[in-house]
């Protein structure tokens, strides 16, 4: 034990279940829920969950999932036969082609990710927590009727929908290297979401194709929704100095404008450098500094997980998070404990395994100072129309 012990008057609370990491979608699909093991494994050898209050999260009833999806969906995916993904023909929701597979307790896994990220707005709402967390969630491409991108049911719109309930505004951050388009869709015509997304964009070869930086928010200027759709669409390669000091000058300016009374901040674990799918140069550092930097504006905070293809990176990058919820990343030691459970695959890249990542092949840079430049300046104007 590390000797690390429950913040004084500030309350993280831990939203997980076993039962979770046990499912697979298949041997050669990229998106691992065991990766949610190996995180659990770091954090729980540094003792960080004596900080936290820990909850056994419960599957989400239909009724409660059905506060955005459609019942004739959610019938579908509940009654789905497994099958060896195809690709070949159209699919009914777009279930059962490689992308979204239909495995074995597919609707479980759905109902468990959605009620630990439902459980946690919950708490957030009644002030029992000031940071409430859930890895397994953060599923950002899943539609009201409609699976996606390795999404099947919007654990984030299902929770926004909760802090609603009590909150007039929450504001969404979306660090995944792809587009948040299901929950920018899903509030694109109201003003009480503003939702903001960082993302490699190339409308034609980068997965889903959509978040330009005109994309702001319905075009008719009585809606609204106008402007409260943030996009920043990136190139391949960006690094860490350039990508926090977009994310704080971006939130920051954000927060000023629409004054939210939440933030849900998806850590999608794919803009990570060496990502098995993701394009950036982002160091768990700079991955974290956005986590940080969003708890420092004292506004109450769900943290999802998202997308992470490399395992071993995405294990680090929330175990640190929770390190920075828990108020405690300065002091733990990054050599991994002795007696961490799958110690050896963090033993890849250094001789002793730490929570620091060490970059694979880094990708060249792709973003001009003027890009940022002109993606900044576009924004400032956007939020110009923005009056909270
Ligand atoms: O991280 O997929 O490019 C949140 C998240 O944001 C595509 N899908 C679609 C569009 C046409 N295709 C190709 C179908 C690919 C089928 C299987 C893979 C298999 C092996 C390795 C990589 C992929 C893959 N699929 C890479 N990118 C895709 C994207 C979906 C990305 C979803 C990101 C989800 C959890
Ligand atoms: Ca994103
Ligand atoms: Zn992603």
């Amino acid at each position: 034990d590390c000797g690390i012990v429950k913040p004084k008057g500030y309350n993280v609370s831990w939203h997980s279940n076993p039962e979770i990491e046990k499912h697979h979608f298949g041997h050669s699909h990229p998106m691992k829920p065991w990766r949610l093991t190996l995180a659990k494994s770091l954090i729980m050898s540094y003792g960080m969950h004596a900080a936290m209050d820990t909850y056994v999260s419960r599957p989400a009833s239909e009724e409660e999932m059905e506060d955005f999806h459609s019942k004739d969906y959610l019938e579908y995916l509940r009654t789905a036969k497994v099958a060896i993904p195809d690709d070949s023909d159209p699919k009914d929701y777009n279930l059962g082609g490689s992308d979204c597979p239909i495995f074995e307790g597919l609707f479980n896994y759905c109902a468990m990710y959605s009620g630990a990220s439902i459980d946690a707005a919950r708490k957030l709402c009644n002030n029992e927590s000031d940071i409430a967390i859930n890895w397994s969630g953060g599923l950002h491409h899943a539609k009201k009727a409609e699976a996606s991108g390795f999404c099947y049911a919007n654990d984030i719109v299902l929770a926004i929908l909760q802090l609603l309930r009590k909150h007039p505004r929450v504001l969404y951050v979306d660090i995944d290297v792809h587009h948040g388009d299901g929950v920018e869709e899903a509030f694109w015509s109201t003003d009480r979401v503003m939702t903001v997304s960082m993302h490699k964009y190339d409308a034609l070869n980068f997965f889903p194709g959509t978040g330009d930086l005109d994309r702001t928010g319905p075009d008719s200027e009585g809606n609204p929704g106008a402007h409260h759709a943030v996009n920043v669409p990136l190139n391949d390669g960006i690094d860490d100095d350039q990508y926090t000091w977009l994310f704080k000058h971006i939130v920051g300016m954000c927060v000023d404008r629409f004054r939210p009374n939440a933030i849900v901040l998806q850590c999608g674990a794919d803009s990570l450098a060496g990502d098995r799918l993701g394009r950036f140069n982002v160091q768990v550092q700079g991955h974290g500094k956005c986590v940080e930097y969003c708890k420092s504006l004292n506004i109450p905070l769900l943290l999802v997980g998202g997308g992470g293809y490399t395992p071993r990176n995405v294990a680090r990058a929330w175990a640190h998070e929770t390190s920075i919820a828990i108020g405690c990343a300065d002091t733990i030691d990054p050599i991994i404990p002795k007696h961490t459970p799958y110690r050896s695959h963090f033993r890849h890249d250094t001789l002793f395994p730490t929570l620091e990542q060490i970059l694979g092949d880094p990708r060249p840079n792709r973003n001009s100072q003027k890009k940022i430049d002109e993606i900044v300046r576009s924004i400032t104007e956007q939020l110009r129309f923005v009056n909270a």
